[in-house]
């Protein structure tokens, strides 16, 4: 009884029905009557959103060009934007006309967005606070858009088999993806290789080389009950149809004929390719400049169609209008190609173009760890991009000019500061050093970590610009990661806030605190949580087979597995509270309080002792949960909730990703933020879980240093060297001075001793060992704090039996949790550093 209409008249649910009805038949995906109902309806019910975007989008789009305000351009090789459909019906506020509308047809809207695959562009924490900062700038209203590559298979899929991890293509673009509208009319030229040519009149041109054709893909980012509807511009790269060799192809030379057209579907098929080999390094090369080079044309563009609206541009506006973010040193190629566009393609002098280029650019570091600054040889450079290396060293050359003329006393500094090293035998390009030197702003990303900046990695160059540094603390979008990841806690909130303003002013839920002690509210919380623990559970036994006990204590660790944020300290303290239960009476088991730990991430695909940690995760998970000591595995199921036997389970979380965060978050109790002090810029799902009422087991790192100033420091559960110890720490370990607590040689001799399985975990046992050097002598620390984890971990397991002060803390973490918001530091970001406004679309 419903008929298609091609628009929702109204946001009533009928309407809605016909429309999702209307792009079933009209707006066909799959072959008719042949497809999955499910996927049909997923398809039919994100056409339907869509509309009702685009329409917002092009007003955003009219508006924009209208007004012609400051604009800001993030540019980041990394999106994890998650799934689109939930986040769009939420910042619509149409959940529930959507979710009665597909009532009518039969279906839930549930299940119904469980059909979208989460867009997979991102690695971690970098990719994601890019999205998040996405949806805070259009909630904010500002002019700012995200640029970005569209790769055609993510970071990759994690498999987990008795192998440990197993790396597929995760091919989220598979069927189709309904979010991304292909510009046909957006394509700008990318060349690489070449040379540069002298021109009579002195100029320099870059000429000769492989050029391909950067197309672009945006993607709708909505803001918060608000019209503005920015974008995220995706380029995909393409050859031209004459690059395609139909003489060849009438021969028979198949590949030869297309051999440009493989190139450029290299360049975009995965997020960060092996670097391992010379071809992998150029590969990379190549997508970093190809995301700079497409992203500036587009932006110079622009700048152009705008100010000639008004008669002619002028350069010396370029600053007042673009403000260009450098999300890490990824895109830092941005530099020399805006120099190279104004000086040889615009005819400016070196020094205006110098002055635009240093006036637009800033740019966000986000980590100290060595291997993640990013140098490039000099000799792939020139060959790749001969142009850029001239201006580079003219840049180089200009600047130990200016510091030995205005500061000598920095001479014997120059060698770090400079942007290219002479002496070594492979001559590198020091991207963070060219980024310093050519941004008007420099950021941390959390307190801890910009004074860290200041005081180490950059300390020179704040002495020559001690304003160029700022902080930026990092913050999450509280739509996605409590308004629409956990809507019964939200709807707690709301109620005993009497308002729903907290979803955009983060800070209000300080409200909460007059609350903590009141008993309804600790049944309604302590009830909604178990709710969401209840739903992790069902999702965990689907995918890893296991029934975990939804009266244990939830303990979750998810990010990277990497050896500074010591997933290897957790399990090995898994592993000695396993061998302590299995040592224990009966009567004396029965007083411990169960846990269920969870750990997830994935490890990259070349770092060997990262793939290690998620096999022997998976092997203590193995042996742990069948062990009928600390288990009841035969009695286990979610139909059996006493569970009283159940002391000790541990799952490792397959191909963890935003959704799978969305599922993890909200039922979280305990989660472990542990990194060996100094090495975690920030961290960001420390503040996801801690908003969502989770207890945070940290060391005094990164963002969690502000977290517990936050939520104060008695509902957070610290333990650990402190960053300004841990380099004599390292010192002692050298002269031999550490002696490891017996509690940590206990559970290193577990493993060996085989309890969990032949594999041969020495080469990663072996890196706790020995005296010194990175990635070996324990170099994150791991044996020393281990005693203070531990004890740590003894104090969580107390307070949990104490419910009243349990749920306690948990209301205080999010009472606490409003600094946290991306709105926050968006507005710090527009303000301090971009100097944009809000241009709200009437
Ligand atoms: O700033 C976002 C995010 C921080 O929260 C993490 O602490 C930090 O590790 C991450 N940095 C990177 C850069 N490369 N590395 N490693 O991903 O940024």
């Amino acid at each position: 009884d419903v008929s298609p209409i091609a628009q929702p008249l109204s946001e009533d649910p009928t309407d809605i029905a016909s429309n999702i009805k209307y792009h079933a038949q009209y707006t066909p995906h799959f072959s008719p009557f042949k497809f999955e109902p499910l996927q049909a309806y997923y398809a039919a019910t994100a056409d339907s959103v869509r509309d009702l975007l685009i329409k917002q989008w092009n007003d955003t789009y009219l508006h924009y060009d209208k007004v012609n305000p400051k604009q800001t351009y993030y540019l980041s090789m990394e999106y994890l934007q998650g799934r689109a459909l939930t986040n769009a019906i939420g910042n619509l506020d149409i959940h529930n006309a959507y979710a009665d509308a597909l009532n009518k047809l039969g279906q839930q809207l549930e299940e119904v967005v469980e059909q979208e695959k989460d867009a997979a562009l991102g690695n971690g924490g970098l990719g994601r606070l890019a999205s998040c900062f996405l949806d805070s700038m259009a909630t904010l209203n500002l002019p700012a858009w995200g640029y970005g590559l569209r790769y055609r298979y993510g970071l990759f899929k994690q498999l987990i088999t008795k192998a440990g991890q197993e790396e597929v293509p995760e091919d989220w673009l598979e069927k189709f993806s309904p979010w991304e509208i292909v510009r046909h009319d957006i394509v700008f030229p990318i060349r690489f290789f070449g040379h540069v040519e002298v021109l009579p009149s002195g100029s320099r041109k870059w000429v000769g080389g492989e050029v391909l054709q950067a197309l672009a893909y945006d993607v709708p980012i909505p803001g918060y009950r608000t019209k503005n509807t920015n974008s995220l511009r995706l380029w995909e790269a393409k050859a031209s149809s004459e690059d395609f060799n139909l003489f060849l192809f009438n021969d028979g030379q198949y590949d030869a004929a297309a051999q440009l057209h493989s190139r450029a579907q290299q360049i975009c098929a995965v997020l960060y390719p092996g670097d391992a080999t010379e071809n992998g390094k150029l590969l990379r090369l190549k997508q970093q400049f190809f995301l700079c080079s497409a992203s500036l044309q587009d932006i110079i563009a622009r700048f152009k169609e705008r100010e000639d609206g008004k008669g002619s541009h002028q350069w010396s506006e370029f600053p007042k209008k673009v403000a260009i973010q450098l999300n890490d040193t990824h895109p830092t190629l941005t530099i020399p190609e805006l120099m190279r566009l104004l000086m040889d393609d615009e005819g400016l002098g070196w020094d205006e173009s110098w002055n635009i280029t240093t006036r637009t650019i800033a740019y966000t570091n986000h980590t100290v760890l060595p291997e993640a600054l990013e140098k490039w040889s000099q000799a792939v450079m020139w060959k790749l991009l001969p142009r850029h290396m001239e201006i580079i060293e003219e840049i180089d050359k200009r600047f130990v000019a200016t510091i030995m003329s205005e500061r000598p006393d920095l001479e014997n500094k120059m060698p770090s500061m400079r942007i290219l090293d002479h002496n070594a035998t492979k001559p590198v390009v020091h991207m963070a050093n060219l980024c310093v030197v050519s941004s008007h702003t420099v950021n941390g990303v959390a307190q801890l970590h910009s004074d860290i900046l200041k005081a180490e990695l950059f300390a020179d160059y704040v002495s020559v610009w001690p304003t160029k540094f700022q902080n930026k603390t990092n913050g999450i979008t509280p739509r996605r990661w409590i308004r629409f990841c956990s809507p019964e806690l939200s709807h707690i909130i709301t109620k005993w806030l009497k308002t729903d303003q907290w979803v955009t002013n983060l800070e209000l839920l300080a409200n909460l605190r007059e609350f903590a002690d009141n008993s309804e509210l600790h049944a309604e919380w302590e009830s909604a949580k178990m709710a969401n623990k209840q739903r992790l559970a069902q999702y965990i036994l689907h995918v890893t087979g296991v029934s975990i006990n939804p009266n244990s204590l939830f303990d979750i660790q998810v990010k990277r597995i990497h050896e500074y944020k010591r997933q290897l300290l957790n399990i090995l303290g898994v592993i000695y509270r396993y061998k302590k239960l299995k040592g224990m009476s009966p009567e004396e088991r029965k007083n411990t309080t169960p846990r269920t730990v969870m750990i997830g991430g994935k490890a990259f695909a070349t770092y060997t002792n990262a793939k290690r940690i998620v096999k022997l995760v998976t092997d203590v998970g193995d042996v742990v949960n069948s062990d009928p000591d600390v288990n009841d595995y035969l009695k286990n199921s979610l139909q059996n909730p006493s569970q009283s036997g159940t002391k000790c389970q541990v799952v490792f979380v397959p191909n963890y990703n935003v959704s799978v965060a969305e599922m993890l978050i909200p039922g979280s109790e305990l989660s472990q933020h542990i990194s060996t002090a100094g090495m975690e810029a920030s961290g960001t799902s420390n503040m996801k879980f801690a908003l969502n009422g989770c207890l945070i087991i940290g060391t005094l790192d990164g963002a969690n240093v502000e977290i517990r100033e936050e939520i104060g420091e008695d509902n957070f559960f610290l333990f650990g060297a402190t960053a300004d110890e841990v380099p004599q720490l390292r010192k002692d370990r050298e002269n031999g001075l550490f002696k490891p607590d017996p509690r940590f040689e206990e559970a290193i001799q577990f493993i060996r001793s085989g309890a969990f399985g032949t594999y041969d975990y020495n080469p990663l046992l072996e890196s706790l060992e020995g005296n010194s050097g990175y990635g070996r002598g324990d170099y994150f620390l791991v044996g020393h704090d281990f005693p203070s984890y531990m004890d740590a971990q003894a104090r969580i397991d107390e307070a949990y039996k104490d419910r009243k002060r349990w749920i306690k803390m948990s209301i205080l973490s999010t009472s606490g949790s409003g600094k946290f918001s991306s709105d926050r530091t968006i507005s710090q970001y527009a303000k301090e550093i971009w100097n944009i406004a809000e241009c709200r679309v009437p």
